[in-house]
């Protein structure tokens, strides 16, 4: 067998065990909504699926590119940004701002891959615009809405922050010594990418599945913690 369907059957199971913990943080008894976190492994299984089997693979500057890893990430990774402003606490507009500048990322990094030098190097260029845009937001505005929440949403909000934006660096690093400088061969890329794709994913909702205690307890708390307030606020009132 092609090393490179084994390295992507390998990439398809290893999503496949982030689906359980995410299916089961569906519905409203988790506190916060995490209704579309299983989308995050079970896009990326079906795309991985269909690279094992090379679906949907073309070939640019003699090199192979898969055009489910491109859908897979356009989809997908504004999920792994949204969802970690989210939890951070940030506005509705910070999310879909940071959500959106993710998707430009990867819509331009297609052109990164599809073009020869110098094209694809503008296309990266633009690419890595967005990547620090949204690293700037990730550290700056939502980083700071994460001190505003309870201490386990914060922690929570924090670790996936981190994780993103560490791991992710590798991405265009990736690029850089494959596509771009091809100094790396296109089964070495496949065998690199996989691993940071399961890596990027699948403790991304081991992190939050752990922490559900933590939201259904903070929500259980709200309700208490507003009673007595709302009974001393009352007696003036009813006097
Ligand atoms: C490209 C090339 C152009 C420059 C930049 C890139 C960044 C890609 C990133 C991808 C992240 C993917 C993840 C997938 C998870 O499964 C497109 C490689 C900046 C950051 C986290």
């Amino acid at each position: 067998m092609d090393p490179i369907t084994v390295i992507y059957i390998v990439g398809t199971l290893g999503m496949l065990i982030g689906i359980p913990p995410a299916l089961s943080l569906m519905g409203d008894e988790v506190g916060l909504d995490f209704d579309y976190l299983w989308a995050i492994p079970g896009i990326a299984a079906l795309m991985y699926l269909l690279m094992a089997f090379d679906i949907g693979s073309v070939q640019f500057q003699g090199y192979h590119v898969p055009i489910p890893r491109y859908i897979d990430w356009a989809l997908t990774t504004p999920l792994l940004v949204g969802y970690t402003a989210y939890v951070a606490g940030a506005g509705r507009n910070t999310i879909i701002g940071i959500a959106l500048a993710d998707f430009l990322m990867i819509v331009l990094g297609v052109g990164a891959a599809a073009f020869s030098s110098p094209t694809q190097w503008m296309f990266f260029g633009l690419s890595s615009v967005c990547h620090v845009a949204i690293l700037v937001s990730l550290y700056g505005p939502v980083r700071s809405s994460a001190l505003e929440e309870p201490p386990s949403h914060r922690r929570l909000g924090r670790l996936l922050l981190n994780y993103i934006g560490l791991l992710w660096l590798a991405y265009p690093l990736v690029w850089l010594f494959g596509p771009g400088l091809q100094w790396v061969d296109a089964t070495g890329i496949a065998v690199i990418i996989s691993y940071l794709d399961v890596t990027a994913k699948v403790p991304f909702v081991y992190f939050i599945y752990r922490a559900r205690q933590n939201f259904v307890q903070v929500q259980d708390k709200v309700p208490e913690a507003a009673s007595p307030q709302d009974s001393t606020a009352a007696v003036p009132s009813a006097a």
